[in-house]
């Protein structure tokens, strides 16, 4: 297993300039870097060499993340909408292939975060969203990438609230590069069994996110029973990343998008919060490995 972390732990805005990240999370102990592909559209392909480059120099991986807007969401009943959908992952693909990006993940089914006031039916969108999902996955196996489909909480999402959603959503796409996603902040809200939905997904699962149940970086001591997650995923053969997704600060689209209503850091500083995130990931690599 590879341990990462996403970006955003760091910022109050989605996108921005990721580079500096590299050298900051590798001296901080982590093997990989998650990215956010949402606003890869406004930015030039020296930008995407420079990922890799900087990469390729501090030995760190690369992976990405996006919450799909709703101009982007795959089950929708507007045809001009997904063909444009379709528009912006072209362009997505092409950058992460030049960033040496192989993976994203997210809730690339559908969108994030759903407007429930706006209506929809589970059923029809499910059906449309996996025909869509068999054409990007071709699009996406051109550039090597796999795509990963995070099993989000009620509050978020609707399409895939459980692992077994997941699987058979999955399942139905039927696509190699297709990959099911697991978030233990989700699954504490959803799951009967956190150790069983991981069991679940034994030859699917193609990213685990971690996080405490109120998206504090893992440590030991704390309600979720990391050791069991570990062995969980050792026993399910599991050998791809575990990307920690803290969310700790108020403010800015990245707060109110996660609903941050106090300040989680109780007022960290940038370097208390690297200290909290090298703690963590040396935690869990003590015990995932
Ligand atoms: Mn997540």
């Amino acid at each position: 297993m590879k341990f990462g972390i996403y970006y955003a732990y760091w910022e109050k805005e989605w996108g921005g300039d990721c580079v500096p990240y590299i050298k900051k999370c590798s001296k901080l102990g982590f093997d990989v870097l998650e990215v956010p592909c949402g606003d890869f559209h406004t930015k030039p392909e020296s930008y995407f060499k420079e990922l890799k480059n900087i990469a390729e120099a501090h030995g760190m991986l690369l992976s990405g993340g996006y919450g799909p807007r709703p101009e982007h969401n795959l089950a929708s009943t507007d045809n001009a909408l997904v063909e444009n959908a379709f528009k912006f992952y072209a362009d997505v693909f092409n950058k992460m292939e030049m960033a040496g990006i192989d993976r994203i993940g997210g809730a690339l089914y559908s969108y994030w975060p759903v407007d429930f006031a706006s209506g929809f039916d589970k059923k029809a969108d499910t059906e449309r969203s996996i025909k869509n999902m068999r054409i990007l996955a071709d699009m996406a196996a051109d550039h090597g990438i796999t795509l990963c489909m995070e099993s989000l909480n009620r509050f978020e999402g609707y399409m895939i609230n459980e692992a077994y959603e997941d699987v058979d959503y999955v399942k139905a796409v039927d696509k190699p590069n297709v990959k099911s996603m697991l978030d233990t902040f989700h699954m504490n809200i959803e799951e009967d069994s956190i150790i069983d939905a991981i069991r679940l997904t034994k030859g699917t699962l193609g990213n685990f996110h971690v996080g405490e149940a109120n998206r504090k970086c893992p440590g030991p001591g704390s309600r979720m029973n990391w050791e069991a997650i570990g062995d969980a995923l050792k026993e399910i053969g599991y050998d791809g990343y575990v990307i920690m997704e803290p969310f700790v600060r108020m403010g800015g689209k990245v707060g109110q998008d996660i609903s941050i209503w106090r300040d989680i850091s109780k007022g960290a500083t940038i370097e208390e919060l690297d200290r909290d995130a090298e703690n963590s990931v040396k935690y869990l690599k003590e015990i995932f490995r």
